[in-house]
């Protein structure tokens, strides 16, 4: 067997697009709570106060918020023995500004996290994703405020101390890389004070964007060394989006270009929070970039205290990087780059690439040695219900089917992996673009990109796929 034996199989989601009851129990507003539905072709809005004639997807999502017993049982049909779920940081504290957190919002969480243990499923907690309250944006700029780092350490301790003995994998900021791109500044560093229109053509400001990071990075450590001291049978993680570039040609020019290319969208975070330092190629991109990070005192021996324990990625697809005029441009996640000719496309313009699945987590452990965590991969795609009434997504089995090969070259190559968590197990809202229709579940969801559907679940082909996959711990593919 390939796989380990305690290899933790499961699915992944995120609070802000996957439980609804925006504002319910005390919850308060997250960016993602601002953002308005859109599309492949229509970029969706961040608004500074919601407007009656918009549809704001995350306000109801799939409103996991009132049906998660039935969907921790499928997940326990499918012999999940991880979730990976976040925590909404607004249901805890509404404005991040509190100094006492909302009871009832803590409550839900327990009810979640013991309904996990009854089924005997391990939950893996991102901490934030893509959920920072939206008070802290309008009063400091988001991130951009020293301050937010101590709202979020109060956030971290509350949830530390309150479930201490019902979870033990911890991930500080999902995808905390999204930050070095202009749209990071919408979903992760919150710099968008003010603005309101398309996420897309938010004014970008570096400068605000990496302080905004360095403050990130700092609460990130502070998370890890409270732990640490406090609790050290916790696992602390990154999760870093991992979309790997090539140079398009063998021209040293595109090498050198990939090269810088890959520090700093791919490399740059993970190397501050596994290493505990900046890495020596940032200074001369901050340079030329007229970056001028605030650093106090302290800051350099915050960073060394916090290294995490384990690397976790996101993994979706790869691109190519050229100095070469007229080639190409690929949608993605946030980062993008050139067409390759050697690889098909998603509908939604993201290139299927399962060896550099293989490849990434190689390139990653020769750089870490730490034990890693895929926490995210799957397939967006449009399902329709057959004459069965089943969806039969054969598209999203062979996706899966080969990156999870691919995975197990990487394992047989001496790779340390400790699980695989697909995206988005259960339909839900699609972070790039607020639809539903971009569905990547085991899961359907009767919810539609007008809002309508009544919200029942209905297991695909995939369901009893996966189930079969677990099962035999990755040997029956
Ligand atoms: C990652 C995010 C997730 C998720 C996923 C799929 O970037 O961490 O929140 O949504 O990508 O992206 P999308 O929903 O845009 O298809």
């Amino acid at each position: 067997m390939v796989l380990s034996k305690d290899f933790l199989w499961g699915g992944a989601t995120a609070a802000n697009q996957f439980e609804g009851a925006w504002d319910v129990d005390g919850k308060g507003p997250s960016v993602s709570d601002m953002c308005t539905n859109g599309s492949a072709k229509e970029p969706k809005w961040v608004t500074t106060s919601i407007h009656a004639d918009r549809l704001y997807p995350s306000h109801e999502a799939v409103d996991f918020y009132h049906h998660y017993e039935g969907d921790i049982a499928l997940m326990a049909e499918m012999g999940f023995k991880c979730f990976r779920m976040s925590i909404n940081w607004t249901r805890i504290f509404p404005t991040g500004m509190e100094s006492e957190p909302n009871e009832k919002g803590l409550e839900f969480y327990d009810r979640v996290f013991d309904c996990c243990k009854q089924h005997g499923i391990e939950p893996l907690v991102t901490i934030s994703h893509y959920e920072l309250p939206y008070a802290l944006v309008e009063k400091y700029n988001g991130w951009a405020g020293r301050e937010v780092i101590d709202c979020f350490m109060r956030y971290c301790k509350t949830i530390f101390d309150r479930y201490q003995h019902k979870v033990k994998y911890w991930l500080t900021f999902n995808e905390i890389n999204s930050s070095v791109m202009p749209l990071g500044a919408v979903l992760n560093t919150g710099t968008i004070q003010g603005y309101e229109g398309p996420v897309n053509q938010v004014p970008d400001d570096k400068q605000a964007r990496f302080q905004a990071l360095h403050h990130m990075f700092l609460a990130s450590a502070l998370a890890v060394r409270y732990a640490r001291e406090h609790y050290p049978h916790f696992h602390m993680g990154n999760m870093n989006l991992f979309s790997a570039s090539y140079p398009l040609t063998p021209d040293p020019d595109d090498v050198l270009a990939n090269q810088q290319n890959m520090n700093m969208t791919v490399w740059f975070c993970s190397d501050v929070q596994v290493r505990g330092a900046y890495p020596y190629y940032a200074d001369r991109y901050f340079r030329e970039h007229g970056i001028e990070i605030q650093m106090e005192p302290g800051d350099a021996e915050i960073l060394k205290q916090g290294t995490v324990d384990f690397y976790t990625l996101s993994y979706y697809m790869t691109s190519c990087i050229t100095t070469h005029e007229g080639m190409e441009a690929t949608a993605g996640n946030i980062i993008a780059g050139c067409t390759n000719p050697y690889l098909k496309s998603s509908d939604w313009g993201w290139q299927i690439d399962p060896k550099g699945l293989r490849y990434s987590l190689n390139e990653i452990y020769a750089r870490y040695g730490i034990p890693m965590m895929v926490v995210e991969n799957g397939l967006g795609a449009y399902d329709e219900k057959g004459e069965d009434g089943m969806v039969h997504d054969s598209y999203r089995i062979d996706y899966l089917r080969q990156h999870i090969e691919q995975m197990k070259e990487a394992v047989k190559d001496g790779v340390d992996l400790m699980g695989y968590t697909p995206w988005g197990c259960i339909d839900l809202v699609s972070a790039s673009t607020g639809e539903m229709a971009k569905r990547y579940g085991f899961i359907y969801v009767n919810k539609f990109d007008d809002g309508t559907g009544d919200l029942s679940r209905e297991r695909k082909e995939s369901f009893f796929w996966y189930k079969k996959v677990i099962e035999s711990n990755g040997e029956e593919l």
